[in-house]
């Protein structure tokens, strides 16, 4: 019975060490690979403390399985008289199991400093790379205004989207902190420009909610209150989930939306369907004919 206990806890370091090594491959642990060049720094961290944890559980495991092994000795055979011995403590032992992992939390802490700052300090943001964006999709703006192409509200149980609308000469305002009458609007449906860092700002109306991509590996609260920035950049002209990762309310479920990363081309196209339909007064005054322009 002996051998028994000790070779099972001694059985899962080693799947521990196979599970390990075999995650990064199959992405058991993400939904899919990182779909942005931040989200892809984020899973090397997460791989990172995966194999800090890997390598302190292997540790415990060993310490269990010789511990158990020298407690089961006093039940040899002619062992029955050995006295078993307590421990009252150990300063030495409770200094080092303090140190280490006060040492490998600050490793850690620093490590991820950069990672952390580029995604969130704002000083950080990729403030050139965005300007590109507004150039190539003409926005016409002046150097105080948001880097915020759109602005995201959360509210129970859906997320609101508001575009700035297009000047007169066909430019593409910049988004105001308040709303304006040119400004467009959707509903659980982010559009934005692809390869590219963009920036949203996140709001919510009621409760807390939590803004998550998880292909992109983003994920922000939004907090009543406040107007927080948020940039990503989608690697790919795709569709990807945007969810709601703060249980907020019976419907909570529903926040399931989706965000379209597409071309500059496609980012403006899209505004302009946005302006057509918004204006649509649905009174034919036209005659047939010219309705299929
Ligand atoms: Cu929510």
């Amino acid at each position: 019975m002996k051998w028994f206990w000790c070779l099972f806890f001694a059985f899962w370091p080693i799947v521990a060490i196979v599970l390990c090594l075999l995650a990064p491959g199959f992405d058991w642990w993400f939904p899919g690979k990182a779909e942005s060049p931040l989200g892809g720094r984020i899973d090397d961290l997460f791989y990172m403390i995966l194999w800090i944890t890997t390598v302190t559980f292997i540790g415990t495991q060993i310490a269990l399985a010789y511990v158990l092994f020298k407690g089961a000795s006093n039940t040899e055979p002619g062992a029955e008289n050995e006295k078993a011995w307590f421990s009252h403590g150990s300063h030495q032992l409770e200094v080092i199991w303090s140190s280490v992992p006060a040492v490998i939390l600050l490793f850690i802490a620093f490590y991820q400093l950069e990672v952390w700052a580029e995604y969130r300090v704002k000083d950080a943001f990729p403030r050139e790379r965005m300007e590109a964006v507004f150039e190539r999709i003409h926005q016409d703006r002046q150097k105080n205004d948001s880097l915020a192409l759109a602005e995201v509200t959360a509210r129970q149980f859906e997320w609101r989207i508001r575009y700035p609308g297009f000047n007169a000469d066909g430019t593409l305002k910049a988004l105001m902190p308040d709303p304006q009458p040119t400004d467009l609007y959707a509903v659980n449906d982010l559009h934005l420009p692809a390869s590219a860092p963009v920036m949203i700002n996140l709001r919510t109306q009621d409760v807390q909610h939590s803004f998550f991509l998880p292909e992109l590996r983003i994920k922000q609260d939004a907090v009543p209150g406040l107007v927080i920035p948020i940039w990503f950049e989608a690697n790919h002209q795709r569709s990807y989930q945007l969810l709601c990762a703060e249980l907020c309310g019976w419907g909570h479920y529903k926040m399931n939306a989706r965000f379209v990363a597409e071309s500059d081309e496609g980012f403006i196209e899209y505004l302009r369907q946005l302006e057509r339909e918004q204006n649509e007064d649905r009174v034919d005054d036209t005659p047939d004919t010219d309705e299929e322009e």
